[in-house]
């Protein structure tokens, strides 16, 4: 059996990338942080925290020895590594640990494999963040890297060791260049999923107002599940590269706004400007697409409409119970927060994969409209079940 370490099990890419390799039959050995309070939720999620081919580790990127032994002891012959201090606000705040974690840490598994067995595949979780002030539209693998943040530059830093750690040592390693990935495992400090969890408190009334930062902001947002597929591809492939793997498509995140509370039923309209930009309840159509229940469907077309109080019932009935906040039409749901601003703004990211689509076969398979339901769905859940993660 093939046998691999990820490293950053807890976080989103690590959770489903241990779901994909355990179905493909390896033995995964899983590295967690310690911390006061360890949080396995993401692979219990998935239904893999007791899965027997799936070892967690205790180990932190930032240590050479631990890195050493992380190799000698599970002799794992492929290493993905997707621990970071990935928040790219936190890393103006933090940049030295920034780059301790994000730019130095891969050295030292990088060094590790030198040491302990040359022949280790290695991926490295490269990110658009180092196109940031962009040099070229759409960005591909050779468009000139303009960092924006202490994140982007130490990603920049780890992504360069890797490709002269391949071409000094012929170590395999590969870098993947991916573009925001997001899912209903992405952390809640990630612009979309606190669209969508601030979308589901509003919707059940447990929230009156979502506060963001630049709108104006335009991303290629993809499906993570999707891009741990190629990441996989990379390790598999004949030689070690460098890859793309994004969409091709860029939308706002006030575009984002407006498609997650259509997705719970609610539209919305965008007033103002700048930081008094405003998004306020147009209408609302308690049409809860997500429930998949006909029945709370106004308008369908399977079965007579209910009435109100039918329908208030009925979700009830369902464990949707109205929150105290009725949503009313001109009801402010979303206000710019400057607090939210960065220093220095990554404004437009898009990315052609047509490399990684020739020489791996991959490309995305989940559409942006297809992702954002998935989200609001799951936070409505969440949220029903009164647990925010
Ligand atoms: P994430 O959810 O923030 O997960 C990061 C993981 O790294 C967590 O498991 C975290 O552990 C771990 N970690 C942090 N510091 C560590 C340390 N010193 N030693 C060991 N582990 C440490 O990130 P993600 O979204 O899954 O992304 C995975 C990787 O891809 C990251 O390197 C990220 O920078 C990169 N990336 C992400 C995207 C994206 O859109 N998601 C795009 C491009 C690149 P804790 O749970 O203990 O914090
Ligand atoms: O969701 P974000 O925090 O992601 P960002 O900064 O693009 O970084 C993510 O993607 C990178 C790949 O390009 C990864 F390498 C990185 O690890 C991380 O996964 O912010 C997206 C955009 C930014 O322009 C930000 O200014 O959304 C804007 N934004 C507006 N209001 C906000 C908010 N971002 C956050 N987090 N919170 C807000 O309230």
């Amino acid at each position: 059996m093939k046998k691999a370490i990820i490293t950053g099990i807890t976080g989103q890419d690590g959770a489903y990338l241990a779901q994909l390799l355990l179905e493909k039959g390896y033995i995964v050995y899983g590295t967690y942080r310690r911390t006061s309070s360890v949080n396995f939720w993401r692979i219990q999620e998935l239904g893999i925290d007791q899965n027997p081919h799936l070892h967690l580790i205790e180990y932190d990127l930032t240590d050479l020895s631990a890195s050493i032994r992380l190799l000698q002891n599970s002799k794992a012959t492929e290493v993905y590594n997707l621990a970071a201090q990935s928040f790219v606000a936190v890393s103006f705040d933090q940049p030295v640990t920034t780059a301790e974690i994000t730019g130095l840490g891969p050295v030292n598994l990088l060094e590790a494999i030198r040491i302990v067995n040359p022949k280790i595949r290695y991926y490295q979780a490269s990110t658009s963040e180092m196109f940031g002030k962009v040099q070229a539209i759409p960005q591909i693998e050779d468009t000139p890297f303009y960092p924006r943040s202490p994140y982007g530059v130490a990603k920049l830093y780890a992504h360069w060791m890797t490709i002269n750690y391949r071409e000094s040592y012929g170590i395999f390693a590969s870098s993947g260049i991916l573009f925001n990935h997001e899912s209903p495992l992405r952390g809640l400090e990630f612009v979309t999923r606190k669209i969508t969890d601030g979308v589901a408190k509003i919707k059940l009334g447990k929230l009156e107002t979502l506060e963001l930062g630049n709108l104006d902001a335009k991303r290629d947002w993809g499906f993570a599940k999707d891009y741990v597929e190629g990441m996989w591809r990379m390790l598999q492939a004949n030689e070690p590269d460098t890859f793309v793997l994004a969409t091709n498509r860029t939308e706002t995140v006030r575009d984002f706004v407006l498609m997650a509370f259509k997705g719970a039923g609610i539209e919305v309209e965008f007033r103002g400007a700048g930081v008094n930009e405003t998004a306020v309840v147009a209408s609302v159509t308690q049409d809860l697409a997500f429930t998949q229940d006909p029945a709370l469907t106004q308008n369908s077309a399977l079965t007579p409409a209910l009435s109100r109080g039918e329908r208030e019932l009925r979700m009830e009935e369902r464990g949707h119970k109205m929150g105290e906040r009725e949503l009313k039409v001109g009801q402010v749901v979303m206000r710019v927060n400057p607090k939210f601003y960065r220093p220095a703004e990554v404004e437009l990211l898009i990315g052609n994969p047509a490399k990684a689509k020739a020489k791996l076969g991959w490309e995305p398979k989940t559409t942006l409209e297809q992702l954002c339901q998935m989200m609001v769905e799951a936070d409505m859940k969440y949220n029903q079940k009164g647990i925010s993660f």
